[in-house]
C-alpha cells in the first residue's frame, strides 16, 4: 500500500530549503539490525543496558562488553542497506541544506553515500582508548582479547556513546544548528526516548520548523507532530521521495 501523504504537506517541502532528518534502529530493522526496545525482539529485551552500555559495565567486565560489539559489528557488516537508506540518499537532492543525524552506529548511511551526516552515538567500525588519551582508530580484523593502547596501555573500547557519556561536542552541535534553523524535521525509526537526541524535535518545533515523524509505532513525540506516518520507513520514505519529484 503506498503511502498517502497532505498535499499541503508536499508543497511545503517542495517550498523548503532547510531540513533535518533524525533516524534510529528502526530506520535498520529492515536491514536485519535488532532496534532496542522494541518488546521481544529488541537488544534490552534480551540485555540489561547497564551490563553492556554503560562506561561502568567496561570497567566491571570489558570482555563481555567487547564480545556484545563484535558481534554487533559483525553483524552490521553483513547487513545490506535497505529502501529507506537509499530513499534518505535521494531526499538529500531535494534541499540545500539538508542534515542527516543518526543515533546508528551500523555504518549504513555512510556505505549507501549519505553526505550531510552526523553521528550521534559513534560508529561500530571505530575503536578508541578508554581512558581517551587521544588514540582512535579502525581496524579490519578485531581481536578476541580486548586489545591495549598501543599510547598508554589502557585497554581500547568501541567508539560508541554509551549511557551516561557525553555525546561527541561537534556532532552535538552540528545536530543542534540543524534542528534550530530547519524549516522540517523528520524523526525517523526512534522511540524519541534517549536524550539529548530526542530533544532535538522539540528544538526544532519551538524554532518554528514542522515536524514529521516517520516510524513503526507511535511514540511519545507523536502528540506533538504536524505529520505523522506509521508503517515501515523502508516503504514510506520511498513513498515521500517519489512524490517530491513527481512534476508540481
Ligand atoms: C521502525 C521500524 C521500521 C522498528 N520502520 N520504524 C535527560 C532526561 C532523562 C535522562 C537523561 C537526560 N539526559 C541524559 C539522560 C540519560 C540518558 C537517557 O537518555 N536515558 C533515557 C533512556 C532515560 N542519556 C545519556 O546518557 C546520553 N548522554 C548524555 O546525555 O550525556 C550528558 C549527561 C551525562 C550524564 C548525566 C546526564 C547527562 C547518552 C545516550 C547514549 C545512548 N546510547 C545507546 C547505545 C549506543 C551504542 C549501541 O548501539 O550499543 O544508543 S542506547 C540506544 O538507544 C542506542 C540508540 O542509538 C538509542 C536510541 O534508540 P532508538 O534508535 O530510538 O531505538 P529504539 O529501539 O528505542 O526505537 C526504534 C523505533 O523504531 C521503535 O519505535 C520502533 O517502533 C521503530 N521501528 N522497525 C520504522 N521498519
Ligand atoms: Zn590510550
Amino acid at each position: 500500500m503506498t503511502t498517502t501523504f497532505p498535499p499541503e504537506l508536499i508543497s511545503f517541502l517542495r517550498a523548503s530549503s532547510r531540513v533535518a532528518v533524525l533516524t534510529g534502529a528502526g530506520v535498520s530493522q529492515e536491514s536485519g539490525l535488532r532496534t532496542f526496545r522494541d518488546a521481544q525482539v529488541g537488544i534490552w529485551a534480551q540485555y540489561k543496558p547497564e551490563d553492556l552500555a554503560t562506561p561502568e559495565a567496561f570497567e566491571r567486565n570489558p570482555r563481555l562488553v567487547w564480545d556484545f560489539y563484535s558481534t554487533r559489528r559483525e553483524g552490521a557488516g553483513g547487513a545490506e542497506p535497505n529502501t529507506g537508506h537509499f530513499a534518505l540518499v535521494e531526499m538529500e537532492k531535494h534541499f540545500d541544506q539538508f542534515t542527516l543525524i543518526t543515533q546508528n552506529i551500523d555504518g549504513l548511511h555512510q556505505r549507501v553515500g549519505s553526505r550531510s551526516l552526523v553521528e550521534l552515538h559513534g560508529n561500530l567500525r571505530r575503536i578508541r582508548c578508554s581512558r581517551g588519551c587521544g588514540v582512535i582508530d579502525e581496524w579490519e580484523e578485531l581481536p578476541e582479547v580486548v586489545p591495549a593502547c598501543p599510547h598508554c596501555g589502557a585497554l581500547l573500547r568501541p567508539d560508541v556513546v554509551w549511557f551516561g557519556e557525553n555525546l561527541p561536542e561537534d556532532g552535538l552541535n552540528a545536530a543542534i544548528q540543524a534542528a534550530n534553523t530547519c524549516q522540517a524535521f523528520f524523526s525517523v525509526g526512534t522511540s524519541g526516548l534517549v536524550q539529548p537526541a530526542a530533544s532535538l524535535a522539540f528544538w526544532a518545533k519551538k524554532r518554528g520548523a514542522v515536524l514529521v515523524e516517520v516510524n513503526y509505532e507511535p511514540t511519545p513525540l507523536t502528540e506533538y507532530v504536524d505529520y505523522a506516518f506509521h508503517g515501515k520507513s523502508g516503504d514510506i520514505l520511498p513513498d515521500l521521495v517519489r512524490v517530491l519529484g513527481d512534476a508540481k
